[in-house]
Parts: C-alpha cells; sequence; structure tokens
C-alpha cells in the first residue's frame, strides 16, 4: 500500500499567501511519491458563525486554488469534507476517546473563543481537534503537512489514535505532523505578533491570493515596519523579518542576499519590489485559477469524494467492529 498523506483547509474566508507558503506549496512535493489526499474542510467552517451562501462559494474557490497551485486530481484525491459522512461518524467515535482534559490544552481554541469568552464558544468550536483527528485517522496518513500553528491538533491526532489502538486493538495508523523546516509562518502586515490570517477582521492583515495588483501595492505599502531605516534580518525587527521572508519565498534568494541587495537603500524600494515580485506570482496563479470553471470543479470533487469515500468506507467498517457496533 502507497503511504498516505492527508491535509486540508477550511473555507472560513479568502486564501492568503500565508495558507499558500504555509501549506499548500508543501503539499505538492509530496504527489509524486505519496497517495495523497487534499481535503476542502467546510465542516470546520461551520464552527464559528458562518453565511452559507459564502461558505458555498468559498468552498468552490478553495478547490479551484488547489488546482491553480499544481495539485492534480489525476495523482491526488481533491474533495469536500461534507461530501464523505465517514469524518462525522468517525468523529463521534473519537469523541468518546477524547478527554475535556486533551481539548482544555489546544491554543487555537483558547484564541479563537478568546473574542466572546469561553462560556459562549459553540461546542464544535471546542470540539474541531477531534473532527480533524478523525479526517486524518480516518485515511490512515503518515504524514499530515500542516503550518506550525496546527502541530498541536497534529499531536492530538496521535494521542487519540495511540489511545483507540491501546482500548481496542490495532487500528490506526499514528500519524505525524509534516512542517517544512523552511515553511516559515507568515505574519500579519498589520501586525507581526500574530499570523497572517485569512479571518482577520482588517484586509490590511494578509494578502489574498486572488487579491487584484493594486489591492497588493496598497496592502504592502501600509504593512507596519520597525524603527530604523535599514533593511537587515533580525528577531529584533520582526515586521520587516517577516517581509523578508515574503520576498525570500517569491524571489528565491536567501534573507543574507536580500539583506545585501538592499544595503544603504531604504525602506521605500524594498516595499515596492516586494509589491512587483508579489503581484507577478499572483498574475500567473490567477490565470491559473480562472482557467477553471465551476462545473468542471464540483465535477473533480465528486470524483475525489468517490476515491475518498472507498478508503473511508473501508476503514469505517474496520472502527465499528473494534467497537462492538452490529454491521
Ligand atoms: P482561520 O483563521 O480561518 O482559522 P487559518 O488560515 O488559520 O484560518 P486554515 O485556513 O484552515 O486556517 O489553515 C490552512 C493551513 O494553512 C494550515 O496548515 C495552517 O497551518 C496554514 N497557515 C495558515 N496561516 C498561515 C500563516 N500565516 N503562515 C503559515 N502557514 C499558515
Ligand atoms: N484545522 C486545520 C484545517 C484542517 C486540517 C485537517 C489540516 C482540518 N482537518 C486535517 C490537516 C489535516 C486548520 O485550521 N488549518
Amino acid at each position: 500500500m502507497a503511504k498516505r498523506i492527508f491535509s486540508g483547509i477550511k473555507p472560513s474566508g479568502s486564501l492568503t499567501i500565508g495558507n499558500y507558503i504555509g501549506a499548500i506549496r508543501n503539499w505538492l512535493d509530496f504527489q509524486d511519491e505519496y497517495e495523497a489526499v487534499f481535503c476542502v474542510v467546510d465542516m470546520h467552517a461551520i464552527t464559528v458563525p458562518q453565511d452559507p451562501k459564502t461558505l458555498n462559494k468559498r468552498t468552490i474557490e478553495i478547490a479551484k486554488i488547489y488546482l491553480a497551485s499544481g495539485i492534480d486530481p489525476k495523482k491526488s484525491a481533491i474533495f469536500v469534507q461534507s461530501q464523505v459522512a465517514e469524518h462525522a461518524e468517525l468523529a463521534w467515535i473519537l469523541n468518546t476517546v477524547a478527554r475535556v482534559s486533551d481539548l482544555d490544552k489546544m491554543t487555537q481554541f483558547k484564541d479563537k473563543s478568546q473574542k466572546n469568552g469561553r462560556e459562549s464558544a459553540g461546542v464544535g468550536l471546542y470540539d474541531y481537534p477531534v473532527l480533524m483527528a478523525a479526517d486524518i485517522l480516518l485515511y490512515d496518513a503518515e504524514k499530515v503537512p500542516v503550518g506550525e500553528d496546527q502541530v498541536q491538533h497534529v499531536e492530538l491526532a496521535r494521542t487519540l489514535a495511540k489511545r483507540f489502538n491501546n482500548n481496542f486493538g490495532e487500528t490506526f495508523v499514528i500519524p505525524e505532523p509534516f512542517v517544512k523546516k523552511s515553511g516559515m509562518r507568515i505574519r500579519g502586515l498589520d501586525d507581526p505578533t500574530k499570523k497572517m490570517d485569512k479571518s482577520s477582521s482588517s484586509e490590511y492583515n494578509y494578502i489574498a491570493l486572488l487579491d487584484d495588483a493594486e489591492s497588493v501595492r496598497r496592502k504592502i505599502k501600509k504593512a507596519v515596519t520597525d524603527s530604523g531605516s535599514e533593511i537587515i534580518y533580525s528577531e529584533e525587527k520582526p515586521a520587516l523579518k517577516n517581509l523578508i521572508n515574503i520576498h525570500s519565498f517569491f524571489s528565491e534568494k536567501s534573507p543574507k542576499d536580500i539583506e545585501k541587495m538592499y544595503a544603504g537603500k531604504g525602506y521605500g524600494e524594498f516595499k515596492n519590489d516586494l509589491a512587483e515580485i508579489v503581484v507577478s506570482f499572483l498574475k500567473d496563479f490567477q490565470q491559473k485559477y480562472n482557467s477553471y470553471s465551476d462545473e468542471e470543479v464540483i465535477k473533480i470533487l465528486k470524483e475525489g469524494a468517490e476515491k475518498a469515500r472507498l478508503i473511508a468506507e473501508k476503514k469505517m467498517q474496520e472502527v465499528k467492529k473494534k467497537v462492538g457496533f452490529i454491521i
């Protein structure tokens, strides 16, 4: 059996260059060696208040972004989570294995429930990591390529897999998070202490993959910078470090070389160049994105769900048997 990887992104906003750099770009390298399963996790997106029409539109949008990024449906399964019912089914069973103390440790829940307080946060938001564990374990994924912020959730999937295996006998492969060494966390353009986030309340936090050239230029111009005027890559200058990281990713130059290129030059010139580098990447990207029609994508997703279902149904049968359900 080919080794498998699984990953997903939720349609909770317009995907950013942070999602691309931290997640999608790293998925591409796996397509040949692994049996890859890439999911649009719409059931995760409804754990916060959401608009149904927008969710529907964004689900297709994310699938198109996967395709424009180079994920090849001939090699990998691309599908929508809610179209494979086994995700919800396994999540319920894993709920009986997860402990309140496991979920109380999750920092994403703490962050996301902070705004309105824990007491009013949805149970779905609290339980979100268990559904994510189900996504991963259903496919016996060995590796889960994610950005750094999701490692804690993949660790929970490991914990639940081990606990289930202990209680009911060997069933699940123990997954490993895969965070590329150079896979950095891209920070918000308006606040380098936080990650660039597609659900941020300010559009000046992020550059979306579907932003037009003028928006990109405007956002980069407005991006916060640190005191001083030299282009230096250092921990003491987190805002600039973030911009250099973005430059480095798209220009494929090292931060050291970028420092050298801008020796004696100011922020203005650096920012102008950075904007043009990003604009040029997005131009090609959006051209590919626009080459897919909605109908075409819906068909690809349907075929992807069929492929995924074959794996998921088999695993669920095994799980049900193990817990004593009649099948
Ligand atoms: P939300 O705020 O809606 O939770 P998110 O971007 O944090 O959005 P996802 O869209 O589900 O969450 O994340 C998809 C993938 O992108 C994950 O693997 C995550 O680690 C990665 N990712 C998200 N933001 C960044 C970032 N700023 N830098 C690097 N990787 C990121
Ligand atoms: N929780 C993830 C999205 C996600 C995911 C997954 C990632 C849901 N299920 C399974 C990898 C594997 C996030 O917020 N980025």
